[in-house]
């Protein structure tokens, strides 16, 4: 791209990459590639560039020239965009790699447009700001209008949007519905796949969607009424009230959402508002595009916070909420925890209190309990959840008392544990009994022994997480029983992922592993979906191609996931192994896994640790409490202690606690095989995978433009990595090159040939007849491309033409089309 004062543009890299992607060390590296403009003055062996400093902001570059060997350009340089160049679809770039899509999204940033897509992946940045304008019923409204009136709307492309995601989705259902009448073979059912790291803005992008997809539901129902097909010609003059009329199933799906934060969000270091837990949540449509209902599937949600958590950080928003000024004054005497402060309870005393981005726990209390209401919790329901939740605050402040000869007991001179246990229904003896001794079973005899200090505090921890975690399965449960429509009397779901992103800390545990599986298995789906399956189609159709390489990661998933040599396997192994330790599990892995070239053992200051290289980097994982995690167990004395309560409620959660717990009864053990963490999630991910392979999906990838949370800095290194953890530059050259639309030569004829006046009308029926009629079609559109491209030639040419009405801008459509047919 030659730029008439200074040369070419291009990038340059200031420093050597590095391929250790470090999520954790956010901002701590310089991206390492830099804006530059070739000198006019090279010679036939060498370039020399002028570096910008412009993009530094610590000033470290300062403007330089550095001459370089020609044989360098395609490596170490590359050829940039023409400056203005920030398109809506990066696969209309004319260079495409890394640092062209970085920069491409930094000055769409710059903008204001936090939306691009990637052929068919749609790349969101969080905008850490408010964007009230971008999310309003008139935009939704523009969406739909677009999509169901393209011909009185042609002239007015609308830019990229989350919107225009859902919108795709429901309209791809509802053809394959249409198409299904026909065939039963069509798949009509889609899927879209939200991905990103912590704080990028999944869980905001999925509201949006469902928001999005609810609207268009309360439409198809009203143009139901009026007798019209939904997603066809429908007058939009919906008054703003018509998309929130309460309590329809469209408001209550919505709804789940606050209910759903409350329990499972938390502020962590880097989101204020962080979902502890991942959730696949499937929209159920009927044929004429009426919302159904929803079914929400939720996976493993981070226990460990409720009794512990990192500086800087919070436990789960309700228990804020239960103290917040919002909370009844007779609520609050019932509870126990009137004129109480978060300092008052041991499971809040990390320090941090309040939220930074803003939001009240009052207003979240009270939107809460609209939630609740709406979903139809009865008061009830609501008040047994809000016992059980103050009951945890109040209990975790025991204090065990040791005693003198052996074993300790409760402190009874204390308000909290009185208040526990009446809420839970429970006598303070047997609450005591349960946490200060344990007994055995011997030759026939049981025996009870004490327990130290040390082990009742760590029965107490296991009591609370389990009940927490039992109180988070139960709301789930019961959302669910609330708005999930009729198993079979849906025809479509479009489903919706929101689930944790790829995590490397400095150190990486059992979750990190989980959670870096299930990314594994996830990019699997995507790499098969967007790369194998296209490139597979091109060759088999004999196109002219060449292949594309793409990460594989099956080694990675054998790693973790083999039936016997896995990981995963191991561990559960280990965990029934008596007198196993975490330590016995690392030499045991080593001993199996050392061969895979993926993974690396080393033992670091006594601490085993092992390395698996993820396809979006290297995480060191310690062996530490991976039994413990693992195996998920519940003393028995303290799941029959809530057994033995007085509260209905309290039974259940029991019950849930008995039936997820790996020592669960033998009734329990029977109905399902699969009892510890790993293998329970394992098997979730399975069905996960399976589920989204029965659907045509859709990706967004979210993404944090800087660490700070904030709305005007753009981290090029951050956004680089997250670009590469993605594999999105992979998929999108092959989009790029490739084709966008895949039509079978029938449907092809069947939606254009409207546009050729003179086939117009013919049924032709057999495969050579179409490939006849497609050929002609092609041609005449190609036809009618040039003079298109003749007359905005000449109209350029003319500068009083320019200005005139009739000027069409179709100019992007027809070079998009030109290459599709060109190619074909
Ligand atoms: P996450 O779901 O990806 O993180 P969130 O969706 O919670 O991230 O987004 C984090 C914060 O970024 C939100 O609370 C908003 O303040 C802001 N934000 C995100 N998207 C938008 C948007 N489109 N418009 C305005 N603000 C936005 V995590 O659940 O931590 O993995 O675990
Ligand atoms: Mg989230």
């Amino acid at each position: 791209i030659v730029r008439s004062h200074s040369g070419d543009e291009v990038f340059s890299p200031t420093r050597k990459r590095s391929n250790n992607i470090r999520l954790a060390s956010y901002g701590v590296e310089e991206y390492e590639w830099a804006l530059g403009w070739m000198n006019e003055q090279e010679t036939d062996e060498t370039i020399s560039i002028r570096l910008d400093d412009s993009e530094n902001k610590n000033g470290l570059i300062k403007v330089t020239t550095i001459t370089l060997s020609r044989e360098r350009i395609g490596t170490e340089v590359l050829i940039a965009n023409p400056t203005p160049s920030a398109p809506n679809d990066l696969v209309t770039l004319d260079h495409f790699h890394e640092p062209t899509v970085v920069e491409c999204l930094r000055r769409r940033f710059a903008q204001g447009h936090i939306y691009t897509n990637t052929g068919p992946v749609l790349i969101a940045l969080n905008p850490f700001q408010n964007m009230t304008d971008l999310y309003g019923e008139d935009v939704m409204r523009r969406y739909w209008n677009h999509a169901e009136q393209p011909a009185l709307d042609h002239d007015d492309l609308l830019p990229p949007h989350v919107y225009a995601i859902a919108d795709n989705s429901f309209r791809n259902m509802m053809r394959g519905l249409e198409m299904s009448v026909s065939s039963s073979k069509k798949n009509t059912n889609q899927s879209i796949l939200v991905s990103g790291e912590s704080g990028a803005g999944k869980t905001v992008t999925t509201k949006y969607i469902m928001k999005y997809l609810a609207a268009l539901s309360q439409r198809a129902h009203q143009s139901a009424a009026g007798r019209t097909r939904a997603y066809l010609n429908v007058p939009s003059s919906h008054s703003s009230s018509d998309l929130n009329s309460s309590f329809s199933i469209e408001a209550q799906v919505l709804q789940s959402n606050p209910i759903l934060e409350s329990f499972g969000n938390a502020r962590t270091v880097r989101n204020d508002n962080s979902s502890r837990f991942g959730k696949f949540i499937q929209m159920q449509f009927c044929e004429t595009g009426r919302l159904l209902g929803t079914a929400i599937e939720t996976y493993l949600l981070e226990k460990v916070r409720v009794v512990h958590q990192s500086e800087g950080e919070r436990n789960y928003h309700i228990f804020y909420e239960l103290l917040s000024a919002s909370v009844p004054e007779e609520e609050s005497v019932r509870l126990q925890t009137r004129n109480r402060m978060p300092s008052d309870f041991k499971l809040l005393s990390s320090g941090t209190y309040v939220r930074r981005d803003g939001v009240k726990d009052s207003d979240t209390y009270q939107e809460l309990q609209k939630a609740m209401k709406m979903i139809g919790f009865s008061s009830e329901e609501v008040s047994d959840i809000m016992a059980v939740t103050a009951a945890i605050m109040h209990a975790s402040n025991t204090i065990f008392d040791p005693k003198v000869d052996e074993g300790c007991c409760v402190a009874r001179d204390n308000a909290h544990v009185t208040a526990a246990c009446q809420l839970l229904g429970i006598p303070i003896d047997d609450f005591e009994e349960a946490l200060c001794f344990f007994s055995r079973i011997a030759g026939g005899q049981v025996y009870r022994s004490p327990q130290t200090v040390e082990r009742a505090k760590k029965g107490l921890d296991a009591l609370l997480k389990a009940t927490y975690g039992a109180l988070f399965e139960f709301l789930v449960k019961r959302i669910n029983n609330s708005i999930c429509g009729h198993e079979n009397g849906h025809s479509s779901v479009i489903g919706v992922l929101d689930i944790f992103g790829f995590e490397s800390f400095t150190t990486n545990s059992f979750e990190q592993l989980c959670i870096n599986y299930c990314n594994e298995v996830l990019q699997q789906q995507f790499n098969t979906f967007m790369l194998k399956n296209e490139q597979a189609e091109y060759i088999s159709e004999g196109i002219d191609w060449d292949f594309i390489k793409f990460p594989e990661n099956q080694d990675v998933l054998d790693l973790i996931e083999h039936k016997t040599d896995g990981i995963m396997s191991i561990l559960d192994d280990m965990c029934k192994a008596p007198g196993a330790s975490d330590k016995a599990f690392a030499s045991e892995i080593i001993k199996r896994c050392d061969k895979q070239s993926c993974f690396t053992a080393n033992f670091k200051d006594t601490s085993p640790m092992f390395s698996i290289k993820h396809f979006a980097g290297s995480v060191e994982y310690t062996t530490d409490g991976f039994l413990e995690k693992n195996r998920n167990e519940l003393p028995k004395e303290t799941s029959e202690l809530l057994r033995s309560s007085s509260s209905k409620f309290v039974h259940k959660l029991a019950d849930i606690i008995v039936d997820s717990s790996s020592n669960g009864n033998a009734e329990a053990s029977k109905t399902r095989t699969v009892k510890t963490v790993g293998g329970f999630f394992r098997q979730q991910v399975k069905d996960l995978r399976q589920k989204i392979d029965a659907t045509y999906p859709h990706y967004v990838r979210c993404i944090k433009p800087n660490a700070a949370l904030v709305h005007s800095e753009y981290d090029s290194a951050m956004v680089a990595q997250q670009l590469r953890c993605g594999g999105i530059l992979q998929a999108v050259s092959v989009t790029r090159d490739g084709f966008t639309l895949h039509y079978s030569h029938e449907d092809f004829l069947q939606r254009y040939q409207v546009l050729v006046t003179e086939t117009a009308g013919k049924v032709t029926v057999s495969k050579q007849a179409i490939e006849i009629e497609c050929k002609k079609l092609v041609d005449t559109l190609l036809a009618r491309i040039e003079e298109e491209e003749q007359y905005h030639s000449n109209k350029e040419s003319a500068d009083d033409l320019a200005t005139e009405e009739s000027a069409v801008d179709t100019t992007e459509i027809s070079e998009e089309v030109l290459i599709q047919f060109g190619k074909t």
